[in-house]
């Protein structure tokens, strides 16, 4: 189709150091271990999150619905014309409300969306197209940092960068003021940043959100032993570690990790490494933070990105926030 071009970054022959593995090797090599999140998402990955996005514990996605629900009209009244560079697009479940407002007010339709995942990305992009008759859709298969940098510039006058989800809680403090620097440079001057987090609440409802009762958050997280297995000839064995997520209060972070079960030594060829696990010791598979507007609007500021305006649910369980560079 005319219509879709989809470009796949990490198979490019310079295939970078990102995606070499190099960032496993490292987590997994110092002590406590960690394994990026990106290594959540093949497409089995993906699918299970699409599925913690419908928990009943798992009140993030509904929630950032609910606002673009009652929002995306005024977002899109704000904007006028322009690109939607979505990263971390999935999906792509609650961009339609952005596209049906943009097209509501008779702006061209044109979509960027970056996922890891490629499966995910070709499916919801087929999809798309087949909702929207003059939707052109420009996919980018790599991360976050691959693609900003990466990003030509675009058909329509403006672009607005997504980043829904509270996908930004996956990074810590330093990476994510990188990010922004990144994001910034990836905007014009008067371009739009469009960012959904989750908020600070209680323990018990944060808690729940990460052991939901069916155990598909578990499986997630165990998912990401298969993936590392299968990406990097690994042989770590699903049965002999267990789910385990917490909120550090301290650090106003959940963290996911993989507690293994017994002793044992994990070989990952590809990658010529070998780790070494005590029974108990945990591979800290993801934090995911929780922010307070007023931080996240001065943070911004000082990169300078205004927030033209935040918008929360009735609880305040969730922002988005629309920024301005
Ligand atoms: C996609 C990173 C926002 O941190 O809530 C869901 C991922 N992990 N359940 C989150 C996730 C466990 C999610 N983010």
């Amino acid at each position: 189709s005319t219509r879709l071009k989809i470009d796949y970054l990490g198979n490019s022959s310079d295939s970078s150091e990102e995606d070499s593995g190099a960032d496993v090797v490292q987590g997994l090599s110092r002590s406590p271990k960690t394994v990026p999140p990106k290594y959540f998402y093949d497409d089995r990955g993906s699918q299970l999150f699409e599925q913690i996005c419908d928990l009943p514990e798992y009140y993030l996605t509904r929630t950032e619905t609910e606002i673009l629900q009652q929002y995306a009209g005024a977002i899109a009244q704000h904007t006028g014309a322009c690109e939607l560079v979505e990263l971390g697009s999935g999906s792509s479940t609650k961009t339609r409300l952005l596209l049906e407002a943009y097209q509501a007010q008779d702006h061209p339709l044109c979509y960027r969306p970056i996922d890891v995942s490629a499966g995910i990305l070709e499916s919801s992009a087929q999809s798309l197209l087949q909702t929207y008759d003059h939707l052109k859709i420009h996919a980018l298969v790599g991360t976050y940092e691959q693609a900003l940098q990466t990003l030509s510039d675009g058909y329509l006058p403006q672009r607005m960068i997504c980043f829904l989800g509270s996908s930004l809680g996956n990074l810590s403090q330093d990476e994510c003021d990188r990010f922004f620097n990144q994001v910034r440079l990836a905007l014009r001057s008067g371009g739009y940043f469009l960012l959904g987090v989750d908020l600070h609440k209680s323990t018990a409802q944060l808690e729940a959100a990460y052991n939901d009762s069916q155990g598909v958050t578990a499986a997630f997280n165990l998912n990401m032993l298969q993936h590392l297995n299968q990406r990097f000839d690994g042989n770590f064995d699903v049965a002999q570690f267990e789910h385990f997520a917490f909120y550090n209060t301290e650090l106003q972070q959940i963290e996911m990790h993989l507690r293994s079960l017994k002793s044992q030594t994990i070989d990952l060829k590809a990658l010529n490494l070998t780790i070494n696990m005590a029974a108990g010791e945990t591979i800290r598979s993801e934090i995911s933070r929780k922010f307070d507007v007023a931080t996240l609007r001065s943070q911004l500021e000082s990169k300078g990105i205004d927030s033209v305006q935040v918008w929360m649910d009735t609880h305040q369980w969730f922002g988005l926030l629309l920024g301005e560079y």
